[in-house]
């Protein structure tokens, strides 16, 4: 594909992108040396867009660029380049709310849907990390801040009533993006489609008990509607773990290319969800029995933390930088109305918990039956092994999506999922 063209844009390969960042003096300066000499590797393996790590004798950055189409699938899956513009708005956006906790934006062209970003060196991307059994102590924190912070301020419990229909106007064109999750999160799993697949034999039966429950077919449209139908702030939209990049010590948000306003809970469900997957994963990555154990304790700790954290942050931000329209000031005045305000704002909270625990059940289920599948899982080897840890996963999340008002606290998903850690499920083939 090499020169392909789009109107002016076109797809930069290596000597393409060598001359166009040798044309833009202060990434030049910042790189180092001729341009000759820099090094230019390709390393995306998202499932959209080419990832170039360049470094030169100074420094190193990294490129973004869209492809006219969805990589994973190729030509015959367009998708439009104009998500490169709604992913820089939303890192952007995010480097005001969350300073220090998304890359530094370095340069971006509309035309070629590009953009330089900070090289974030020796960040790895979470999800390996998890699968190789690391703990990052530094994470609960920053992704809880990240979580709060972005979707208070951007919310109407922020913003005035006209700055947040604004906000929502400036990312409502990003609905190609929306229509893959809408699609592949929420549609697919649940019918026969040709992009599903999962590991079989041994989970056809689990594959056909989806596609006829007719309560998880009620919970799922009722999540895909709050999806659609609910612009509560700034999402980041795929919130996953291989979208955070991390050390021992730093933590980064990246890639909000599925950027919207949507439903609080789809991002927090996100993150839950995938640390879900880890510690059900977890088992299949193990040499010996029992190896991982203080991994998983790690990982289930971590759940508990990051739900408790982002609920306490964002709390303490409605009580102290709540300029929004919604709840007038003069509705809640003196000692009482501050007191049943309070009772109202833990009453939201639990709303966008069940939301919370729905949503991460939906983003469990189409990593095991949709499209595009995890290396939490996919790196388990043993296809059997694989399975039972899948199984068990699933389990879980039917039981978050059609129950959710049943799991009062987060204690109750993480207790939950630690009784389900050596279930044995029943295997078709
Ligand atoms: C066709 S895109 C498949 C998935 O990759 C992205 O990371 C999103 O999760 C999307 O659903
Ligand atoms: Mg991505």
């Amino acid at each position: 594909m090499t020169g392909s063209r789009v109107g002016d844009y076109r797809i930069l390969q290596e000597a393409a992108l060598r001359d166009y960042l040798a044309g833009l003096p202060e990434i030049a300066a910042l790189l180092g040396g001729a341009p000759a000499g820099w090094a230019i590797t390709e390393v995306g393996d998202g499932n959209l867009n080419l990832v170039f790590i360049v470094k030169g004798n100074r420094g190193g950055i990294a490129v973004k660029q869209a492809l006219p189409y969805v990589r994973l699938v190729g030509e015959s899956w367009p998708l439009p380049l104009s998500r490169a513009h709604y992913e820089y708005l939303a890192l952007s956006r995010q480097a005001e709310l969350a300073p220090g906790l998304v890359p530094a934006l370095l340069h971006h062209n509309e035309t070629l849907a590009l953009t330089v970003m900070e090289l974030l060196e020796p960040h790895v991307i979470m999800r390996k990390g998890l699968v190789a059994g690391t703990r990052y102590p530094r994470f609960v924190e920053d992704i809880t801040t990240f979580m709060a912070r972005t979707l208070f301020f951007t919310s109407d419990l922020a913003l005035t009533a006209a700055e947040k229909k604004d906000a929502i106007a400036a990312f409502a064109g990003n609905h190609a993006l929306c229509k893959i999750t809408e699609d592949l999160i929420f549609t697919d799993p649940y019918r026969v489609a040709a992009q599903n697949r999962w590991t079989a034999p041994y989970l056809d039966g689990l594959a056909a008990s989806l596609r006829d429950d007719m309560e998880l077919h009620v919970a799922i449209s009722r999540l895909k509607l709050k999806f659609m139908a609910s612009p509560e702030g700034l999402l980041h939209g795929d919130l996953h773990t291989g979208s955070i990049m991390v050390t021992e010590g730093e933590t980064r948000v990246i890639d909000p290319e599925f950027a919207f306003y949507g439903p609080m809970g789809f991002d927090v469900g996100a993150v839950l969800a995938n640390l879900l997957m880890a510690y059900f994963a977890s088992s299949g990555h193990e040499r010996a029995p029992g190896e991982r154990q203080a991994f998983e304790s790690w990982v289930l700790q971590t759940v508990e933390k990051v739900w408790n954290g982002f609920a306490r942050k964002f709390l303490g931000l409605w009580r102290t930088e709540a300029r929004g329209d919604a709840y007038p000031v003069s509705l809640f005045a003196g000692d009482k109305g501050a007191a049943r305000l309070e009772i109202e704002r833990q009453a939201y909270l639990q709303r966008l918990f069940t939301d919370t625990v729905g949503f991460a059940a939906a983003k469990t289920i189409r990593r095991i039956f949709g499209l595009a599948h995890n290396i939490d899982f996919e790196l388990i080897e043993d296809p059997k092994s694989r399975a039972i840890s899948e199984a068990r996963a699933v389990r879980l999340a039917r039981g978050m999506m059609v129950e959710a008002v049943a799991f009062r606290t987060i204690a109750d998903v993480t207790g939950a999922a630690r009784k389900l850690r050596d279930w044995q499920p029943e295997l078709s083939g």
